[in-house]
């Protein structure tokens, strides 16, 4: 007798984590000086299920909301970027978090929070259902959620956990936010959801925090543990894979740079499509670098995010126009 097939989630990509409502300053200068700001919403791990939907894949993101007006902006964003939110959480008891963005200088950003205790640090374990996991083959969760509460941070254990019952891959960007935790708190945390991961993304001042200070060792270190490859994010220089046969480099795509954040979202967005679409590790980098040129050449944390249409249109040089 044969053994019932399990239900397929019917999502490549779940992503698990908080997504804000976010202001922008719509010019330089100071928030206090702006007499209108532009409303949007934008988290690291749903700006990630944006690219992975505008690349072609089923993708869900998992997070709370409170039962206000951002929480309906955020659904609605989401769902018009054909992520599936049919099992967000909406809590009545808290309000959504708030982000919020201010120009500084041309390619500076300065970013407020007012999230902790807000609804989306109040996910928990039993927020995940275990249904729209069991068919996907990447589930993508950071280290923001595990500075964020300690139940988001079960929450993250509970989608690793998840993850592994339905073998998909569990991809883990580190993403320190200094405003939630200092380096000290955040090191343990991170090192150990690093080692259990099977794709880990970090910056260069992340793996530093995770290890002796040297980058390239720290990435091997991992590579001791659960993860296949490290990848490690270079903004303008790059990105670099770190697997046991050795470390595979890939240049950024030249762009104008004009709101660097969400590009490593971006990036990582890449990447896993490229996982997904079966690409080897050389093509997943090409991908990430470019998809994440993409979002920095355009205002917003994930607005710029490209379909595959619009890749195309980075081998046209400056200046070119498609008729
Ligand atoms: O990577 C971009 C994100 O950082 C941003 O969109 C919002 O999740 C966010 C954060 O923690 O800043």
């Amino acid at each position: 007798m044969s053994s019932p097939r399990p239900i397929a989630s019917g999502v490549d990509f779940v992503a698990v984590g908080e997504t804000m409502a976010v202001f922008t300053a719509p010019r330089l200068g100071r928030l206090r000086d702006m007499e209108h700001l532009t409303l949007g919403a934008a988290g690291s791990e749903s700006n990630v299920a944006i690219g992975i939907s505008r690349l072609g894949y089923r993708a869900a993101w998992i997070g709370r909301t409170g039962s206000d007006e951002f929480g309906a902006l955020i659904r609605a964003k989401l769902a018009a970027e054909g992520v599936d939110v049919s099992h967000a959480l909406i809590d009545s008891t808290a309000q959504t978090a708030l982000m919020f963005k201010e120009h500084r200088l041309p390619e500076v950003v300065r970013v407020t929070y007012y999230r902790r205790g807000f609804a989306g640090s109040r996910l928990c374990p039993e927020d995940l259902d275990p249904e729209l996991f069991s068919g996907a083959r990447v589930v993508h969760v950071t280290g923001i959620s595990l500075g964020l509460s300690e139940s988001a941070a079960a929450a993250v254990e509970r989608a690793v956990e998840l993850a592994r019952a339905g073998s998909a891959l569990v991809s883990f960007d580190l993403n320190y936010r200094a405003a939630l935790w200092d380096h000290e708190a955040a090191a343990g945390p991170l090192r150990a959801l690093a080692e259990a991961a099977d794709v880990v993304f970090a910056g260069e001042d992340e793996l530093a925090i995770i290890g002796d200070g040297e980058v390239e060792r720290t990435a091997f270190s991992l590579l001791e543990h659960r993860p296949r490859v490290v990848v490690i994010k270079r903004g303008a220089k790059g990105a670099a894979a770190v697997t046991a046969e050795g470390i595979t480099e890939e240049a950024a795509r030249p762009v104008a740079a004009v709101d660097p954040v969400g590009a490593g979202d971006g990036f990582v967005a890449g990447y896993l499509a490229g996982i997904l679409d079966g690409g080897d590790l050389a093509g997943r980098l090409r991908l990430g670098c470019a998809v994440g040129a993409y979002v920095v050449a355009t205002p917003g944390d994930w607005e710029g995010l490209p379909s595959r249409a619009d890749l195309d249109l980075m081998d046209h040089g400056p200046g070119a126009t498609l008729r």
